[in-house]
């Protein structure tokens, strides 16, 4: 096998965000831009004899080009075996599994998640590390510093392997292992649910609509709810993945899914339970007739029923929840007597807790829930518990929600997303709340007094490590919050998200609508940080 070394330029914007490096198809698609990014995060480790490498995405375009060559620079670079996906084909979630499963070194990922794909679309990548979780933040650091200074790269003169064809091929003492992508993670879910009480559910008259939005869940889904669960084939839609996402933002929300959506709020005609997943497969969204889960409450929900699940019926040993997350899920921990972590927004942040048996069940505001099942979020994970929760309770979407809020009362949450505003704009939005922070607590503002205010800031409890910098929070003394952050996953100017939270005990006041219920937050969040004036944006792009 001849390797050759390879002369390049650094290029200085390769740096990871919230999960890997995501960035325009254009971008990527400049002369050594992958392959600098690729020996940077072989150059931060020590790859030891034997190494096996998983390696798949979210089919998107780029993706099989992007394999190829990274197939090339693991040989080059020491693995002993490259693991890929049938097609190029992973979801996060199940490449998470597959590198725990079979003891491997690590994974890479290549997916730019909820982003639209295609040739104008956004490409990404991401290190997981053995344990199946994205790399930390010292990792990620150590990979920018490296590809800021890097001048050559290795890649193995090797024909391109078949992804469409599973099998080993041998090129000396390195070895490509093409694998069913669906089977294993398949699998894994048969031993966490109950199959069997899902299957007649399903067969009870129960109807069901699942969303792959053209991305990576629809081979998933299909041999999990046709073949195993022998749902009606019209239980699916946009189960074909395609490099562009059938033209869609592959993002499962209010927005981005409107078809399904349409379809679960069409009246009495409309199914029981709908669920969407994301580009990559660690998203969800739960919906019932005409009646929207949010993401926290769905957290929340799915920690407090644990018990009901075959996989979790020995009890949970904790949760965490991201910053932004609403505290529904912290009622519930308290109730059931079990800790609570708050980490920053990322999935990388938990890893280390569940990797110390201190959590089993986590979550995000934006969609994401999982357990120490795998070490990423997990669309279908999600929609399974639901499932499982929905066959045994025999109740609809809607009234497991409202007797959750009944019993716990109810975190009345929202999310403003203002995309691709220029960057100067979204930063003097963030320096302008921070120049207030001495004098904000203790003022009122329609009726609610300041707390506290501060920039969140997290030490990890098991290494020590500290991150800062990850979100400003307004606290009030009636338990109500807001929360500023850019996003670290956008390709395009800057994103400004505004998380908006309300604690009401009273059921009297359920059925409000979340837009309603927080419409003074919003105004105070507008306010305090005069978004409109500083943006010239009037409205948000997106409302969760
Ligand atoms: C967003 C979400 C965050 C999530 C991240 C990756 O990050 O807010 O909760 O972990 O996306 O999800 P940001 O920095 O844009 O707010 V995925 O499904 O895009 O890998
Ligand atoms: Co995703």
């Amino acid at each position: 096998m001849k390797i050759n070394q390879v002369s390049t330029a650094s290029f200085l914007d390769q740096k990871p965000g919230t999960s890997g490096l995501r960035k325009k198809v254009t971008v990527f698609q400049q002369a050594h831009y992958l392959e600098n990014f690729v020996q940077s995060i072989f150059d931060s480790l020590t790859i030891p004899a034997g190494a096996i490498l998983v390696l798949g995405g979210d089919g998107r375009y780029y993706n099989s080009v992007a394999i190829q060559t990274i197939i090339k620079m693991a040989a080059a670079n020491g693995f002993a075996k490259v693991m890929v996906g049938q097609g190029g084909i992973l979801s996060t979630p199940a490449a998470s599994h597959v590198i725990r499963l079979y003891k491997t070194f690590g994974g890479l990922i290549l997916s730019a998640s909820h982003n639209p794909g295609g040739k104008d679309g956004d490409f990404g990548i991401k290190y997981n590390v053995s344990n199946g979780s994205p790399a930390s933040e010292t990792i990620t650091e150590a990979v920018f510093a490296l590809s800021k200074k890097i001048t050559t790269y290795k890649i193995a003169d090797l024909p391109d392997v078949d992804l469409n064809v599973l099998g080993e091929t041998q090129f000396d003492e390195f070895n490509v292992s093409v694998f069913n992508p669906v089977m294993d993670y398949a699998d894994l879910m048969a031993t966490l649910f109950d199959f069997e009480a899902i299957k007649s559910l399903l067969a009870s008259g129960f109807k069901m609509k699942f969303d792959g939005m053209h991305a990576v869940t629809g081979p998933y889904a299909k041999e999990i709810f046709l073949n195993r669960l022998q749902a009606s084939a019209d239980a699916l839609m946009n189960c074909d993945p395609s490099e562009d996402f059938g033209g869609g933002h592959p993002d499962p929300n209010l927005t981005y899914a409107e078809d399904l959506v349409k379809i679960m709020y069409a009246g009495a005609q409309s199914p029981d339970f709908g669920a969407a997943s994301d580009g990559d497969g660690d998203r969800n969204m739960i919906l019932g007739k005409g009646f929207f889960v949010t993401p926290s409450d769905s957290l929340a929900l799915i920690a407090a029923n644990a018990k009901l699940v075959q996989g979790y019926e020995g009890g949970i040993a904790g949760v965490a929840r991201s910053m932004p997350t609403s505290g529904a899920v912290d009622r519930v921990a308290e109730q059931l007597g079990i800790p609570c972590f708050e980490t920053p927004t990322g999935w990388k942040f938990f890893g280390n807790l569940m990797d110390a048996g201190k959590v089993t069940i986590c979550g995000e505001e934006s969609f994401g829930t999982s357990s120490s099942h795998v070490r990423e979020k997990d669309g279908l994970w999600a929609v399974l518990f639901w499932l499982n929760i929905l066959a045994i309770k025999r109740q609809s979407v809607d009234q497991i929600v409202k007797r959750h809020w009944v019993q716990f009362g109810r975190n009345v949450y929202s999310r403003h997303d203002y995309e691709a505003i220029p960057n100067d704009a979204a930063n003097s939005v963030i320096a302008h709340i921070h120049s207030r922070f001495a004098t904000l607590p203790n003022q009122v503002f329609g009726g609610h007094i300041v707390k506290s205010c501060d920039d969140f800031s997290y030490t990890d409890p098991i290494d020590g490590s500290e991150s800062t910098k990850q979100g400003i929070r307004i606290l009030f003394t009636d338990g109500s919050r807001i929360v500023f952050r850019l996003s670290g996953t956008g390709t395009e100017g800057a994103t400004l998200r505004v998380y908006l939270e309300a604690f009401e005990p009273d059921s009297a006041n359920h059925h409000l609508d979340a837009q309603v219920a927080l419409s003074v937050m919003i105004e105070i969040a507008l306010q305090i940080s005069e978004l409109k004036a500083r943006t010239g944006r009037n409205t948000p792009t997106v409302i969760t």
